[in-house]
């Protein structure tokens, strides 16, 4: 464990917040509304999160850019104009720095700079976080908004470092144009969302491009292309009551499109009509109002893989791109129109590594079980150590010293998804157990930092108790959440990140709340309402001082 010494006992600040993605910035802004004292911490050189890390060549959203925004601040609405229905990370990340500026809290945050561990002291109350520059800050509330996919899964290949050539990860692309694929042999292994996007740039580029898949996934249309500019003008007419209405649907965002008959009254026909539509219309996954049925998710499934198979000239390739091993939607489906046509190009080539397994990586390339592969370049998107992984990666301990490794010994644990028995007054948003990757993340930051800013306007009010949720309040979480699971396909049979089946010897565990924004949101300020029935408040042995900020 991180030793951390201090011989401070008072606060430096009330909050400290780290990460500057969507859900920092906000928690930032919404501390110095409220009259808090804060300092933010980030590990990049600006502001982003995975907008700012994951600048790999094609990468962009595939929530569109009017529903993947804030919209707190009416301003801020009305004078952002997105280029794309689906923005590109570069503008994403622009979006966030104008967002940043215009909240003022660019001040307030350290750049290249990490938080190695936070440490709750008993005696006063407070935690001591540890950062890699040598500081330690004492705060009374610690936020970490430190996102679900920002720890980088580690290559588990043998081999890795004998590599002779260039090697990059989707999840750190250098930014600084460096990397240069023209006229070279490129491997890439992965195809989740960041190898499905982006391959076909790397193919526009590289002399040979060889695809190293270890499960195909489902592709889809994408939504990329000119907004609906009547929508917008909708949406940014009232800001306010746009926000208000997100947070009553299901996923957090205007309301999508989605098929408006019922799989079980319609006939063949009908069914096909209804998925042709859908297809077209680009809301595949919700072609039926009963598409979570597992017999209307059948169809959808093996809709997607006719339609995929046909943008494919050569059947063994097409055959195998195509994935057969879950339903759709039990892995994060994947969005393109230029995708599988790659493959239909000369120098991009596919391997099946179920049926050829990489034995390692060797100087001069990629060796499978059939053949070496020589190479210039490796391209590594194998995504990451989601959800949990981001908060493991600090050396956190809370109550009775008792660190979060042991307490999600056996797979996170926590209460509405933001807090942690043991660990009084740290927040957690976009961590497990919320609606997180399953719901529109834009919204789900904004109501998960005022969720928490109203939790500690609540304790302010109350004399300053430290709050923590209680076991029962986290089993009762856990069950919730593996109820709503069961009920969507594929969620708890099929190998994906959202249960840690991606990483060797990560406890299983599906970790999104799939009971809809607007039953969580409800819960949240139920507990608010009602005095935090599910938690336990507690007195600090020494009452400290909060810290008054001068504005
Ligand atoms: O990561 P992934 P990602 N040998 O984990 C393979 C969001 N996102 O960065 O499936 C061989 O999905 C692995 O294979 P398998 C989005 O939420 C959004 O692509 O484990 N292969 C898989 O194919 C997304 O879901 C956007 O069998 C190995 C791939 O690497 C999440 O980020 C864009 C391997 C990893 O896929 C993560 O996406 C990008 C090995 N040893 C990302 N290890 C958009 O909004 C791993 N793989 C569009």
């Amino acid at each position: 464990m991180t030793e951390i010494q201090s011989t401070k006992t008072q606060p430096d600040c009330d909050v400290v917040v780290v990460g500057s993605g969507f859900a920092g910035i906000y928690a930032l802004w919404q501390a110095r509304q409220r009259g808090l004292s804060v300092k933010g911490f980030e590990r990049g050189s600006d502001v982003g999160g995975t907008w700012y890390w994951n600048a790999y060549p094609g990468a962009r959203c595939d929530v569109e850019s009017y529903n993947y925004a804030y919209f707190f601040d009416n301003d801020i609405v009305r004078d952002w104009d997105w280029s794309d229905a689906c923005a590109g990370q570069n503008e994403i990340q622009r979006y966030l720095r104008f967002v940043a500026e215009r909240c003022d809290v660019l001040k307030d945050i350290s750049f290249n700079t990490k938080v190695l561990a936070a440490r709750y002291d008993e005696d006063s109350g407070l935690w001591s976080v540890q950062t890699s520059v040598g500081d330690t800050v004492l705060c009374r509330y610690t936020i970490l908004a430190i996102g679900a996919l920002s720890d980088p899964k580690a290559p588990d290949i043998e081999g890795v470092d004998d590599f002779a050539g260039e090697a990059y990860f989707t999840s750190s692309w250098p930014k600084d144009g460096s990397v240069d694929l023209r006229g070279k042999r490129v491997g890439v292994i992965g195809t989740g969302s960041s190898g499905i996007q982006v391959i076909p740039e790397i193919a526009k580029l590289a002399a040979e491009v060889t695809v190293f898949q270890r499960t195909a996934n489902y592709v889809a249309p994408t939504s990329a292309g000119p907004m609906d500019q009547q929508l917008v003008s909708a949406l940014r007419a009232d800001p306010q009551a746009t926000r208000r209405a997100f947070r009553e649907t299901y996923g957090g965002h205007t309301p999508m499109g989605m098929g408006d008959e019922r799989f079980l009254e319609l006939d063949a026909a009908g069914r096909e009509r209804a998925l042709r539509r859908a297809w077209d219309g680009k809301y595949i996954g919700l072609a039926f109002r009963d598409a979570y049925l597992p017999e209307a998710n059948a169809a959808i499934s093996d809709f997607i893989r006719q339609r995929m198979q046909e943008q494919v000239e050569d059947p063994w390739t097409a055959e195998h791109l195509v994935p057969w091993d879950h339903p759709y939607g039990g892995k994060r489906p994947c969005q393109s129109d230029v995708y599988l046509q790659t493959f239909n190009q000369l120098h991009v080539r596919l391997i099946a590594l179920p049926e050829t397994p990489i034995e390692r990586i060797v100087a001069e390339g990629i060796k499978t079980s059939a053949e070496t592969i020589p190479l210039d370049v490796i391209i590594y998107a194998t995504g990451f150590d989601a959800i949990s992984g981001p908060v493991l990666a600090i050396d956190i301990s809370g109550l009775s010293g008792k660190s979060m490794k042991d307490a999600w010994a056996d797979g996170p644990v926590n209460y509405l998804g933001t807090m942690v028995h043991g660990f009084p007054n740290l927040f957690l948003p976009s961590s497990a157990m919320s609606p997180s990757v399953l719901s529109n993340m834009a919204t789900l930051a904004e109501q998960q930092i005022d969720f928490i800013f109203d939790t500690i306007e609540w304790l302010d009010q109350h004399g300053r108790p430290l709050l923590h949720p209680l076991p029962a309040s986290q089993d009762h979480w856990r069950k919730e959440t593996l109820r709503y699971a069961e009920r969507r396909p594929g969620a708890l049979t099929t190998k994906s990140w959202y249960s840690g089946a991606n990483i060797v010897g990560k406890p299983r565990l599906f970790m999104v709340y799939c009971g809809g924004f607007k039953r969580y949101n409800e819960t949240c300020y139920g507990e608010i309402e009602n005095d935090f029935p599910g938690y336990e408040l507690l007195e600090s042995r020494r009452k400290s001082d909060r810290v008054r900020v001068s504005k």
